[in-house]
C-alpha cells in the first residue's frame, strides 16, 4: 500500500560521517555493532493494527527506528526499510463489530491518520509499506512451505480446520526473548495466543491459518478458506520484501517491547524453520509509554493521540522533541509537563539558531553522531544541543555559519526541522 511522503533524509553538514551503529539486541541482552553487509542495511519494523489513532507510544516506537535509519545513513549505509499494517486481525474486527463499522473502512481511515501523523513527525517512510490483506499471496505459499517441512499441523474446531505452527520444530525457539516456558505461558493468552485450545501439541504453538468464521472476512486458498495468523504475516512480508533468500538474516527486527514474546519469537521461528539461519542479526525493542500508571493501549483507551495534539495546535517538532527526550529503551509515563518542557526547549533552540551567535560546532557534530550511534542515545544528543544553544562566544569571535551547521545536523540525525 501507499506509505507517506518523505521529509527527505537530510544531509549531514560538511563531510561529517557517523560511527558504526551499536544497538541493544534483546536476544543477547547486550549491545551489538550493526554491520550491514555490502548492500543496504535491512530493517523491518512491526506496523500498526489500524483500529484506533496513533498514540504517543506508537509514535515513540516509530521515532526510535527513525533514529536507527538516520544513524545508519550517517555511517554511510543505504537503508531498506519495510513495515506492515495488520489490516485484518481479531482486535480490528472486534472494534469494527462493536462500533458497527465496516472493518475495511475503519482500517483505511486509521491507516490514513497514521500516515499524516508520521508525516507531521518527520518520520522517514518505509520503502515497502505492506498490508496483511495484500500480503495474503505471500503468506499462503509460506504456510504451504511450512506444511511441507512438517512443522504445521491441523486442529479441528467448530468452524473448520485451523493450522498451527509447532514451535518445537525450531531448535532456536526461545532465543529471541530468552524467556522460560513459564514466562511465555504467563503472557501468551493476553497477547493473542490460545494456550488452552484443545488439540494443540504444545500450548505455545501458534495459529498460522484460521478457517473462515461466520461473518468474518476470509480468502480462498489451497489451505482452505480463511485468513492468516498474525506472526506469519510479519515473517512472510519481511522475508519477501527484504529478500532473505538472497541476502540472509535481516539486520534489525524492530517494534515495541510488548512484541518480544510471542510476536517476534514466533515470527522468527516460522522463518528460521524455512531458511535454516537466524531471522535477524538483532532484535531491537522500544520501551513502553504509559499514562496514569498503565501502558498506553488502544484496548485500555488511556491514550494521548498525536492527531489530537496536532489539532490542538501543538507544533509537531515539540511532540518529536518530547519523544526524543526519553531514551528509546526506557519505559516512561507521559505527563503534560514533559510536553511543556519540550516546547520550551524548542523555543530556546529556535532563538539560538535565529541569534546565530556562532558557538563552535565541530565537537557538537561529532558528539551528537557518537551519541546516536551508541544505542540511539537521543537524550544525550539533546543535552549536547542544549549546551550549544547556551553558548555565547564573545562578540566577533563566533563561527560563521554555525546555525546552518546545527540545522543540518538536527535535520539529518534527529529528524528535526527548525
Ligand atoms: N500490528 C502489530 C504489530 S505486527 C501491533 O503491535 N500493532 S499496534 O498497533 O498494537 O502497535 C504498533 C507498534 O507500536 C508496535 O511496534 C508496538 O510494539 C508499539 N506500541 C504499542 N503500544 C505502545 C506503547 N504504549 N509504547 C510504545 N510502543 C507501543
Ligand atoms: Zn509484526
Amino acid at each position: 500500500m501507499r506509505a507517506w511522503t518523505s521529509p527527505g533524509p537530510g544531509r549531514l553538514p560538511g563531510a561529517a560521517i557517523g560511527p558504526e551503529v551499536q544497538v541493544h539486541d534483546s536476544a543477547t541482552g547486550g549491545l551489538r555493532e550493526s554491520r550491514p553487509g555490502s548492500g543496504a542495511a535491512r530493517l523491518y519494523v512491526c506496523g500498526i493494527t489500524p483500529y484506533d489513532a496513533t498514540h504517543l507510544g506508537h509514535a515513540a516506537t516509530y521515532v526510535a527506528f527513525d533514529l536507527l535509519q538516520r544513524a545508519w545513513r550517517s555511517a554511510g549505509h543505504d537503508v531498506r526499510y519495510v513495515q506492515n499494517v495488520t489490516d485484518v486481525d481479531d482486535p480490528l474486527l472486534e472494534r469494527a463489530a462493536a462500533t458497527a463499522q465496516d472493518w475495511e473502512e475503519l482500517a483505511e481511515r486509521e491507516t490514513e491518520l497514521f500516515r499524516t501523523d508520521m508525516e507531521a513527525l518527520r518520520v522517514l517512510p518505509p520503502d515497502a509499506y505492506v498490508g496483511a490483506v495484500e500480503a495474503i499471496p505471500l503468506i499462503v505459499p509460506m504456510v504451504e512451505q511450512l506444511v511441507e517441512t512438517g512443522s504445521v499441523y491441523e486442529v479441528g474446531g467448530e468452524h473448520g480446520t485451523d493450522l498451527y505452527f509447532a514451535v518445537a520444530h525450531d531448535p532456536a525457539f526461545g532465543e529471541v526473548s530468552g524467556w522460560t516456558r513459564e514466562q511465555m505461558l504467563e503472557v501468551f493468552a493476553d497477547r493473542g495466543g490460545d494456550p488452552e485450545r484443545p488439540g494443540k501439541k504444545d500450548p505455545l504453538d501458534c495459529l498460522v491459518w484460521q478457517a473462515a468464521r461466520p461473518g468474518e472476512p476470509a480468502w480462498d486458498s489451497p489451505l482452505g478458506r480463511g485468513r492468516p495468523g498474525w506472526h506469519v504475516e510479519c515473517s512472510a512480508i519481511a522475508r519477501q520484501h527484504l529478500d532473505v533468500a538472497a541476502h540472509g538474516p535481516i539486520d534489525v527486527q524492530g517494534g515495541g517491547s510488548d512484541l518480544v514474546f510471542p510476536h517476534h519469537e514466533m515470527s522468527a521461528s516460522e522463518a528460521q524453520v524455512l531458511d535454516g539461519h537466524r531471522f535477524a542479526a538483532a532484535y531491537v525493542h522500544a520501551g513502553m509509554v504509559g499514562l496514569d500508571g498503565e501502558k498506553m493501549s488502544k484496548s485500555k483507551g488511556n491514550l494521548v493521540l498525536v492527531s489530537r495534539l496536532r489539532e490542538a495546535g501543538e507544533d509537531p517538532m515539540a511532540i518529536r522533541l518530547l519523544l526524543l527526550a526519553h531514551h528509546y529503551r526506557s519505559d516512561w509515563t507521559y505527563v503534560d509537563a514533559d510536553l511543556e518542557a519540550a516546547r520550551e526547549r524548542l523555543a530556546r533552540w529556535r532563538a539560538a539558531l535565529d541569534r546565530d551567535a556562532g558557538a563552535p560546532t565541530a565537537d557538537l557534530v561529532r558528539e551528537v553522531l557518537e551519541a546516536l550511534a551508541a544505542d540511539l542515545d537521543a537524550p544525550r544528543a539533546l543535552a549536547l544541543v542544549d549546551c550549544w544553544a547556551q553558548t555565547e562566544p564573545p562578540a566577533g569571535t563566533g563561527e560563521a555559519g554555525s546555525a546552518d551547521v546545527v540545522r543540518a545536523l538536527l535535520d539529518a540525525s534527529l529528524g528535526l526541522a527548525l
